[in-house]
């Protein structure tokens, strides 16, 4: 007999429409309201990739692709997907009452963004706990799949390519920048968070695992609290390797992120590229993970290795 387990996966969200801006905003600031020009801002940055961001359609796709996987990876059990956005309906809280509502007594619980922080995946397991608490669900959570072989192979594959758009004799004049989301420094050090080392243990394995010989750290999208983020930002970092080592070429991977979205679409292809160009050099950035077998595979590892 199979038994029905809940799949929640859990992801950051995006406005709908336009309408939705401003609270999706003031979620993301915990309450706090952006002044007109800080919403003006945000708004902006939404028009010019488009008017509204793919993450909502692409985190569907993610969900469903890596529902029919699990399923197919797994004879005994039929995990039923829920899913839960952190900073717009349906919220985390309401695909748990979902779940209890619909008799689910076990879970398991991903997260779209592979590399672990208390402050990013723990926070959305920890909201997912406290909600499943109430019902006596069981969780179990997979805090990260960053380290899984395919999930490297997604992005060794992804480099690969590119440096075959790019002519060999300029190969060592080529440098890859591996980053992920910047968080405030102080909220990490003082919890001694593993994301700073996941990413660098990232970048180590892609140097080792793909055909680029440079390879740099940095993060990227930070917010405007005042206070400072983890560094180097990819902007400065861009500038300052140029100065360094005169690169050519610069291949991005935001491997922090899964899918296409405004910090990719605006803080990279937008904001980085501006600055190659005034540096006189080129911009690559690989497509992102989205519904690549490999991704979804390096997920199904992960559960498999847990649940
Ligand atoms: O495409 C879209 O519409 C949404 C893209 C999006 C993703 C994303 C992922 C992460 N964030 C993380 C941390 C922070 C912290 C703050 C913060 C602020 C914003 C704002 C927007 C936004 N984030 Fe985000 N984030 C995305 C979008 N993020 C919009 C607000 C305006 C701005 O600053 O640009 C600062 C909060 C504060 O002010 O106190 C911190 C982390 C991730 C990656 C992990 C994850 O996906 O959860 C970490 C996608």
């Amino acid at each position: 007999m199979t038994k029905t387990i809940g799949l929640l996966v859990m992801a950051y969200g995006t406005p709908y429409k336009e309408n939705d801006i401003e609270p999706y905003y003031t979620d993301i600031r915990r309450g706090k309201k952006p002044t007109e020009e800080e919403l003006q801002d945000l708004k902006n940055r939404y028009e010019f990739i488009g008017g509204l961001s793919p993450l909502a359609s692409t985190t569907d796709r993610q969900a469903e692709a890596l529902t029919q996987a699990l399923n197919e990876a797994y004879k005994d059990v039929e995990f039923k997907l829920y899913l839960g956005l952190k900073h717009i309906s349906p919220y985390i809280e309401e695909a748990v009452e979902k779940m209890h509502n619909d008799g689910i007594e076990e879970a398991v619980t991903v997260v779209l963004a592979p590399h672990y922080s208390s402050f990013s995946v723990g926070s959305y397991d920890d909201r997912a706990q406290e909600e499943a608490d109430k019902y006596g669900i069981k969780l179990t959570h997979i805090k990260h799949y960053c380290h899984q072989s395919k999930f490297i192979k997604y992005w060794a594959n992804k480099i690969n390519e590119t440096l075959e758009r790019i002519p060999r004799e300029e190969h060592n004049q080529t440098v890859l920048v591996v980053s992920a989301h910047s968080l405030p420094k102080a909220l990490l050090e003082s919890n001694n968070d593993s994301y700073p080392k996941e990413l660098h243990e990232t970048a180590e394995i892609l140097k080792q695992d793909s055909n680029i010989i440079h390879v740099a750290e940095g993060w990227q999208s930070e917010g405007n609290t005042g206070t400072p983020w983890l560094g180097p930002d990819v902007q400065d970092l861009t500038r300052d390797l140029y100065h360094q080592h005169q690169y050519k070429n610069f291949i991005y991977t935001p491997v922090g992120f899964v899918c296409e979205h405004l910090e990719v679409l605006y803080d990279n292809d937008y904001e980085c590229k501006v600055v190659c160009d005034d540096i006189g050099a080129n911009y690559y950035r690989p497509d992102m993970p989205n519904t690549d077998p490999l991704f979804i595979g390096a997920i199904v590892d992960e559960v498999k290795a847990h649940f």
